[in-house]
């Protein structure tokens, strides 16, 4: 039975996507390399570097460690900029009502964000303090799909993984879950979210019932 649920955080509970997408967009312009919201896609769940990586291969260039490190730089500032301005109000719907139910239940709440800024972002939209643990992007290895922050989450927690379920909009998000021995939810389009047990459309379609039964 499902003792604690592990989310994701951009394109979970909130729309940092677009936020991502300028931020990177300002980039790509300035080296010269087109990159379209469709792109964009590609890059959801995929940390940093193997954002800027995609982002330059796609222009065909190579680039020292050092000169990564100052567009990764670069492109942070940018995006951190941009994400000053969120509110509460960036909180999708449903999400509290979701927590609230979770907890009445006894299930304990994580988060598993492939982000650095996910301390900044989840305290901007005033949940902070509804996790049980918070594993981010700083105490991992091993991006997604690798299992390792559903683990770091899970142990954290004091859950073991086969009674964690992972909800996920992106598709190395989803493999990651699997990999770790959790359940998949997906949230999305279920002909993208291969590997999800369920896929919902929006968190607020996702309810404590298909949670406790999953
Ligand atoms: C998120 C986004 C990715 C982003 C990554 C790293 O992952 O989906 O697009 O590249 O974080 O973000 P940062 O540059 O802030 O460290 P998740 O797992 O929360 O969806
Ligand atoms: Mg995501």
């Amino acid at each position: 039975s499902c003792r604690a649920v592990i989310f994701d955080l951009d394109g979970v509970l909130t729309d940092t996507a677009i936020y991502h997408f300028h931020a990177w967009k300002a980039l790509a312009d300035e080296l010269g390399i087109a990159f379209t919201e469709h792109d964009n896609e590609q890059l959801k769940g995929v940390d940093r570097l193997g954002s800027l990586r995609w982002i330059l291969q796609k222009g065909g260039l190579t680039l020292s460690e050092a000169e990564e490190a100052r567009l990764m730089q670069q492109k942070n500032a940018h995006y951190l900029e941009l994400i000053d301005h969120m509110t509460t109000a960036d909180l999708y719907p449903g999400v509290q009502q979701l927590f609230a139910e979770l907890r009445q239940s006894g299930i304990k709440i994580g988060l598993a964000s492939a982000s650095k800024n996910a301390a900044f972002v989840v305290e901007r939209l005033g949940i902070a303090a509804q996790f049980d643990y918070i594993a981010d992007a700083n105490q991992v290895i091993n991006s997604k799909p690798d299992p390792e922050v559903f683990l770091l989450a899970a142990n954290g927690l004091g859950v073991a993984p086969e009674h964690c379920i992972g909800v996920e909009d992106a598709l190395a998000g989803i493999e990651a879950i699997n990999r770790a021995g959790m359940k998949a939810i997906g949230i999305g389009d279920a002909r993208v979210l291969n590997g999800a047990l369920k896929v919902y459309p929006t968190v607020q379609a996702l309810k404590l019932n298909d949670i406790t039964e999953l």
